[in-house]
């Protein structure tokens, strides 16, 4: 499969990496890195970077401008399904490959990667660039390694394996990268984030199945002065928690009328219950988008009721 793709990408070119809306570390460094592998490896192909652009990564890496979709090679990482691909049309383009570590969900792509088994899809290219004639360089792989590092929760996660460890050991081996400039790009942040913290902190509700959630309002978005995004995202900083398995942000989106409920669970799957309420993710991460506070509370109430059965089996 990686030489088969290897195979597509020497075929064109022009090639063009988009990667999820709601851009993360993982899929804005699987996007660059391989863009990057690409242009070294063949300096006369045009490749560029789609996607629309965050200002709290800025310090990662520029994206690209789309240019003409026609005769292109369309690559896609760290995204399952069509609906969450940021600004590229996957029914044009000449020929279309999938790469991704989340569990299957739609077919979208002439050629699908998929290895659920994977930390990261950044863990995904860097095996790629190791088996193939794909070539890396000291900055391609700091962007894989702050990747790994990221959608791995530092090596948190069970996702993280014994190929997981062994490629970043040969990486770090084979390349010079900063772990401290990685660290402060990724997790540098504003007081008012952290004093947002505490509010969550103080105001998540426990239920008795072990349940824990917290509504972010607009209000209270304005209030502390952060975006909504990086209020959702700190669901990530509340795991191990002795009276909470499963963990919730219901963060309001007043621009866009909608509420995004963030997931997390060191106890039962979750993905099961997010899918059924038209979200999706990974068995312990997930996320849901609703229109309103009654429709995020019935996940709750979904969640409770798994995590209630969790602790009777
Ligand atoms: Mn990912």
């Amino acid at each position: 499969m990686y030489n088969k793709i290897v195979e597509k990408i020497k075929e064109y070119d022009t090639i063009l990496i988009a990667r999820h809306i709601g851009v993360d570390p993982d899929a804005l460094c699987s996007q660059l890195a391989l863009r990057d592998s690409i242009r070294l490896t063949y300096p006369n192909k045009k490749v560029l970077a789609i996607g629309t652009g965050s200002s709290r990564f800025l310090s990662i890496g520029k994206l690209d401008k789309l240019e003409k979709v026609q005769d292109a090679l369309l690559i896609i990482t760290d995204t399952p399904d069509q609906k969450r691909v940021d600004s590229l049309d996957f029914s044009q383009g000449a020929y279309s490959i999938k790469i991704d570590h989340h569990p299957f969900l739609e077919k979208f792509c002439d050629l699908e990667l998929i290895e659920d088994d994977k930390s990261s899809a950044c863990e995904i290219i860097m095996n790629l660039l190791y088996q193939t004639e794909l070539k890396c360089n000291d900055s391609i792989a700091e962007l894989l390694y702050m990747g790994l590092v990221s959608d791995s929760n530092r090596f948190l996660f069970n996702s993280c394996t014994s190929n997981t460890f062994g490629m970043v050991s040969r990486l770090l081996k084979d390349y010079s990268i900063d772990l401290a400039s990685v660290y402060e790009k990724l997790y540098i942040r504003p007081l008012n984030e952290v004093r947002l913290e505490g509010y969550i902190a103080l105001n998540m509700v426990v239920t008795e199945n072990c349940l824990g959630y917290v509504v972010i309002s607009d209000d209270i978005i304005n209030e502390y002065n952060v975006d909504s995004a990086s209020a959702g995202n700190m669901i990530n900083n509340f795991n191990y928690i002795r009276e909470v398995y499963v963990w919730a942000t219901i963060t309001e989106d007043r621009k866009n009328d909608q509420y995004r409920v963030s997931i997390r669970s060191r106890g039962p799957e979750i993905n099961r219950i997010a899918e059924k309420h038209h979200g999706g993710g990974h068995r312990f991460a997930s996320g849901v988008k609703v229109k309103t506070l009654d429709e995020a509370m019935l996940i709750m109430r979904d969640l409770d009721l798994e995590l209630k059965n969790y602790f009777i089996k």
